[in-house]
């Protein structure tokens, strides 16, 4: 990670070596935190930010369903994190990590007395799974962990204790010798990956897990939007592991991960073993979006002027 200048913390900008919180921070004790992942892209126009709005929408939500009241406006933290990028001089793209936490004052689980504070950081941080993996696609792992039981977490909450699951599946897949991991549900249907959404391409369809045991994630719907845009015809249903291994193509999506192709699961090449025709196009197309070289998406930028 590249250090930026300053961090947004409860409302004022701290020098980066500065933005430092007590040991006794409730959230770094029981795990409770939302946050979010946000990216701002170098178009021709400068930095935009990429879907803030939804992204800050999200955060919002999954403080609500984590009950952690929030302290700020969803228009407050769109401010907040324009002012940030605004005040750091940053050279390319740019990662954003708001987090809604518990702080300092209160022990114990029970945390309606602990204080919340929101702390918001950007860096610039390049492809997630490697330029190589954007381009080569990468080998994954079906995990032996199981997604996060919608029974006892809530998935639709980006928050910091479901990540505990995310950590272990992503350490044991890099462990065997793979770059990511594949997560199933408890009925054994594919879930996500450790930081990304999943989909297949089988006989031109394009086909994503329904969002029950996943993130509803902003990348998986831009993506569905943009392969309505180029008539690639979209199912989203409940995928097997055997239906995967015989796809055409495979590929994950998220903010950090953007679209990467997935050349190989469980030793089995998927398609022609690189990144498929129909995952080279949606790819291409995430990046004129994000970049802003599609007039129709313009909305999903936000610029810092
Ligand atoms: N599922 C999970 C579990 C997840 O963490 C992400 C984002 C997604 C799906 C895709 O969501 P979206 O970004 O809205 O398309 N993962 C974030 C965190 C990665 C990290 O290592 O930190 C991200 O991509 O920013």
């Amino acid at each position: 990670m590249k250090a930026a200048e300053t961090i947004w913390m409860d409302g004022k900008l701290v020098p980066w070596d500065e933005a430092k919180v007590h040991i006794l921070t409730h959230s770094l004790h029981y795990g409770n935190s939302a946050f979010e992942g946000t990216r701002a892209y170098k178009g021709e126009k400068g930095l935009a930010i990429f879907r803030l709005q939804d992204h800050t929408k999200r955060l919002l939500r999954s403080a609500k369903i984590t009950l952690i009241d929030c302290p700020y406006s969803v228009e407050a933290l769109e401010s907040a994190q324009i002012e940030l990028l605004k005040a750091n001089h940053f050279e390319g793209n740019v990662y954003i990590r708001p987090i809604i936490f518990l702080g300092y004052g209160v022990m114990g689980v029970y945390h309606k007395a602990a204080p919340v504070n929101v702390s918001i950081a950007a860096w610039e941080w390049g492809a997630y799974l490697g330029d190589e993996g954007i381009e080569k696609g990468i080998r994954v792992k079906i995990s032996s962990f199981t997604r996060n039981s919608i029974r006892s977490t809530m998935g639709k909450a980006k928050a910091g204790a479901n990540y505990l699951n995310s950590q272990m599946a992503k350490f044991e897949a890099i462990e065997s010798g793979y770059e990511e991991a594949l997560l199933l549900d408890e009925e054994g249907f594919v879930a996500e990956g450790s930081g990304e959404c999943f989909f297949i391409v089988r006989d031109g369809v394009l086909i994503s897990p329904p969002n029950e045991n996943s993130l509803e994630s902003i990348t998986q719907a831009t993506v569905i939007e943009l392969a309505h845009d180029l008539g690639i015809p979209v199912e989203r249903r409940r995928l097997t592991r055997d239906e995967v291994y015989v796809s055409d193509e495979a590929f994950f999506t998220g903010t950090a991960a953007e679209v990467t192709p997935v050349r190989e699961i469980d030793a089995r090449a998927i398609g022609n073993g690189g990144r498929g025709p129909i995952t080279q196009r949606l790819q291409s197309a995430y990046f004129d979006v994000v970049y802003g070289r599609n007039p129709k998406y313009h909305h999903y930028l936000t610029t810092l002027n």
